[in-house]
């Protein structure tokens, strides 16, 4: 049975469920999965002290969401690479020698090391990155350690994922919605394409949603899976999605198919966007996005009439130079729809009241506006850093009771691009020391190469992991981290959801392994600042947020899956937005102030040079991978074994590739080397590279990095300004110019043999 979606209250009282009686010889414990970011909720069997099995959850709100990666955790955690003890780097950075220490002295050497740089640069040359799930694992703690010392240079994975889009949609009506998919009646997809093993429960619930008679309308270059099941697809240019809804908007404006009421009382600006979207007539739509205007239309007249409508959050449009605006046009045309805090449509769900939220524990207002004001990348780039995002800061308190939502914890960064150029070196201060969590940096952002250099231009570089990937290969220290079945989590709908879940520990961790939770209490002990994180251990500190509950940990995660806010619809008829007028502003008084265009646009390409004819887009993932992780896995690995170039039969036919052929993909940064799959699905032209490659079995250390410098994607894309969204300063990934290079017969013998090539920076 597909999953119902548990915002419907019926749903959540239904959810009485009994447990599955446990197989012979185990025990079980109820767990959310934190392979990937979507946190399914899954039973593992513990047999001897250690996970032998994880299957799915028998809570009917959650049952049927697991995919292969969540069932192979236990091998992957049991991996021979896992790294148990903490490892101190002998010799030269990034020459793979490590002795092991102890946590007692690495922590204490490093907390010395920090000392001393914060008293010579301030505690802005103190920077952190962190991954998407590691993100909500940490419980806000990194950020509140950074803001009593003193740094608001933070990034994280989520800059370009879900992150941004949160904190562009507080622009226009100051929260980021969640779609209600169990009462939709349509969907669309803007290049999302969730499957059975890749966002499962979004996969469950967008067949259950078509199964209750939703219409599906996908925008995608290639004709993907989900593309295959919609009532529309519109195969667009790669990158123009934003152009699309320009285009879609025309259509509703001019066919008078929005909500005229909701329009009239709770928006303001309409007018100007009218004027904006008439630069956009369909034919000019038509050019941009290569879709016929009779597609272009009949899409748009299905998202405004078929309704209540949702549009599922999109990574895709995460990560394009025309970001900022795909993602407000998608908020606006939500507004003008009607489709906002409506059943079916998408719910502003606000704080669950009855815990203490990260937001809060993160602790914004101790970091002085002086430092604030310091955070990299807020003077060009200023959207998701805290001078973008402090508009909202007063309305926030009015409607949701509290001044910072760090949403989905992506409303108060630092644009990645911006940090690792002044790690280089670049300005305009020094930043000379770098911590990770959960986050492979070199491979997760754009301009590897350059990461690479910033990396090695710090005076001290921690990483916290489980595996010794690439980016942790230059590390000072790898302080071993546990995993998901070795810890608790309270989980609390990462900022955005007002959904508290709960996960048991499954198993003690291996070797020295410590969480993320201990690595912030001993840092913060190091730094002379034990009272910040007072808890003894995670335990006594979910006791604390759940006070208000009256209940302990203990008691909560016993009778507990997942504890809910009854949802309200419509809220905004007593409290008004989020926003600076309190209304839902189709144009952005908040952007006009930081000096950007308050209305969405198109920004095109810019103009393709002959050298390099092809684009590429990076992603379609790889079932048996998360991002840059398992490729230790053999099972895993077997499914994937070579990272692989999609390309249409008529591009390998112009450039005569063969199936499975290695090639070099180029472009004015690196290339890299990828085996040929010709695909029917992609259109000519257009090139996917698939994210993340490398091969743990090969060479670490500078000049090889096991395969990074030579499969990784994150070489070919580009953070140079004409790269990146100008708002936020992301990074263009769905569209980079490049060129595919015939290698010689000879070069391809090689690939298979360990003899591995040097690579130079
Ligand atoms: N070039 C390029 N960059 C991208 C993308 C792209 O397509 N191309 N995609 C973007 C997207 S969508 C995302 S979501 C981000 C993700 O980027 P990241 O957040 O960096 O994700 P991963 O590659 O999964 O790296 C996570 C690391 O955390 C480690 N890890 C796993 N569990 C734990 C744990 O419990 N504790 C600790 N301490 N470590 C753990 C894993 O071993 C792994 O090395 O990357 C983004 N960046
Ligand atoms: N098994 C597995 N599952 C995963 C992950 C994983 O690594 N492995 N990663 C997780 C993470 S962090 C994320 S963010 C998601 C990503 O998952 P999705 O959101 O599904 O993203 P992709 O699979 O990268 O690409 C989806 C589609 O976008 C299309 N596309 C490419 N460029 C454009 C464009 O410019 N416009 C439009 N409209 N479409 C475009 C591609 O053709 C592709 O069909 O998957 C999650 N689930
Ligand atoms: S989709 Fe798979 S990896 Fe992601 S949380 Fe669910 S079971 Fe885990
Ligand atoms: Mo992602």
């Amino acid at each position: 049975m597909p999953a119902p979606n548990p915002i419907d209250p019926q749903q959540v009282v239904d959810a009485k469920y009994s447990e599955r009686k446990p197989r012979p010889g185990v025990t079980t414990k109820r767990a959310i999965c934190a392979t990937c970011d979507i946190a399914c909720s899954v039973v593992t069997e513990v047999k001897d002290g250690r996970v032998v099995r994880v299957r799915s959850s028998d809570n009917p709100i959650f049952r049927d969401n697991i995919c292969m990666k969540g069932i192979v955790a236990p091998k992957n955690f049991a991996n021979p690479n896992r790294i148990l003890k903490p490892l101190k780097r002998v010799g030269e950075r990034g020459s793979g020698q490590w002795e092991e220490v102890s946590w007692d002295d690495a922590i204490a050497d490093i907390g010395t090391r920090l000392k001393a740089i914060i008293a010579e640069h301030g505690p802005e040359a103190w920077s952190v990155s962190t991954s998407q799930w590691n993100t909500a694992t940490d419980h806000g703690l990194g950020r509140r350690l950074m803001n009593h010392v003193g740094s608001p240079n933070w990034t994280s994975g989520v800059a370009l994922c879900a992150g941004n889009t949160a904190a562009i949609n507080r622009f226009t009506y100051g929260w980021y919605p969640m779609g209600d998919f169990q009462n939709t009646k349509c969907i669309v997809l803007m290049g999302h394409n969730p499957r059975r093993h890749s966002w499962t429960p979004m996969y469950n619930w967008i067949r259950q949603a078509q199964a209750n008679g939703a219409k599906l309308i996908v925008t995608d270059p290639r004709r993907s899976s989900s593309a295959e099941r919609a009532d529309i697809w519109l195969p667009l240019k790669v990158g123009s999605d934003a152009a699309m809804m320009l285009g879609w908007l025309k259509v509703i404006i001019d066919e008078e198919l929005y909500d005229k009421a909701f329009v009239e009382d709770w928006t303001v600006g309409f007018e100007e966007l009218k004027q904006r979207v008439n630069e956009y007539p369909l034919e000019r739509v038509a050019k941009l996005t290569g879709c016929e205007p009779d597609m272009i239309a009949k899409a748009a007249r299905m998202y405004a009439t078929q309704g209540p409508a949702i549009i599922a959050w999109t990574p895709i449009t995460d990560m394009q130079r025309n970001s900022t605006s795909a993602i407000r046009l998608q908020s606006i045309l939500r507004s003008i729809c009607g489709y906002v805090d409506v059943p079916g449509g998408e719910h502003l769900q606000g704080f669950n009241p009855d815990i203490v939220n990260e937001s809060a524990i993160e602790m914004h207002e101790v970091l002085s506006d002086e430092q604030k004001a310091k955070q990299l990348g807020s003077d060009k780039h200023p959207a998701f850093t805290y001078r973008g995002q402090e508009r909202f800061r007063g309305p926030t308190k009015k409607v949701w009771g509290q001044e910072y939502a760090n949403l989905v914890m992506g409303c108060h960064m630092t644009p990645p691009s911006s940090l690792f150029r002044a790690m280089a070196g670049e300005g305009p201060y020094p930043v000379k020391a770098f911590f990770f969590l959960g986050n492979n940096p070199i491979m997760s952002y754009a301009n590897m190469k350059l990461i690479i250099k910033a990396i090695m231009n710090q005076d001290l570089v921690v990483a916290h992991e489980q595996f010794m990937t690439p980016s942790a290969q230059l590390a000072d220290y790898v302080l071993p981290a546990d995993s998901w079945l070795e810890r608790p989590w309270m989980m609390d709908g990462f900022g955005w959801t007002s959904t508290v879940r709960t996960s048991e520990k499954s198993m003690e961790p291996p070797g020295e392994c410590r969480s993320t939770f201990e690595f912030w209490k001993l840092l913060a002990s190091a730094l002379d600042r034990p009272e910040v994180v007072p808890w003894e251990s995670i335990e006594d500190f979910y006791d604390y947020r759940l006070e208000k509950l009256g209940v302990t940990w203990e008691e909560f995660v016993a009778t507990t899956d997942v504890h809910f806010k009854t949802p309200e619809f419509r809220k905004y008829l007593k409290t008004g937005f989020a926003t600076p007028s309190g209304k839902v502003e189709l144009k952005s008084s908040a952007l006009e102030e930081l000096g950007f265009d308050p209305l969405p646009y198109f920004r095109e390409d810019p103009p393709t040079d002959p050298e390099y004819p092809l684009k590429l887009f990076t992603g379609v993932r790889e079932d048996g991978f998360f991002q840059t992780g398992h490729r230790h896995i053999e099972e895993m690995r077997k499914r994937h074994p070579e990272p692989e170039a999609f390309v249409s039969p008529g591009t390998a036919k112009e450039l005569k590739l063969e199936e499975g052929e290695w090639v070099e993909v180029a472009n004015e940064l690196a290339k890299i080397s990828i085996r040929v799959a010709i695909k029917d699905a992609m259109p000519d032209g257009l090139v996917r590279i698939p994210h993340g490659w490398w091969k743990p079995e090969m060479k670490q250390g500078v000049g090889h990095l096991s395969g990074a410098l030579k499969y990784a994607d994150a070489q070919l894309c580009r953070d140079d300004e004409d790269f990146l969204d100008l708002e936020q300063g992301i990074p263009h990934l769905k569209g980079v110019p490049c060129r595919i290079n015939k290698v010689s017969q000879d070069e391809l013998k090689t690939e298979t043999v360990v003899e591995e090539v040097e690579y130079t920076l």
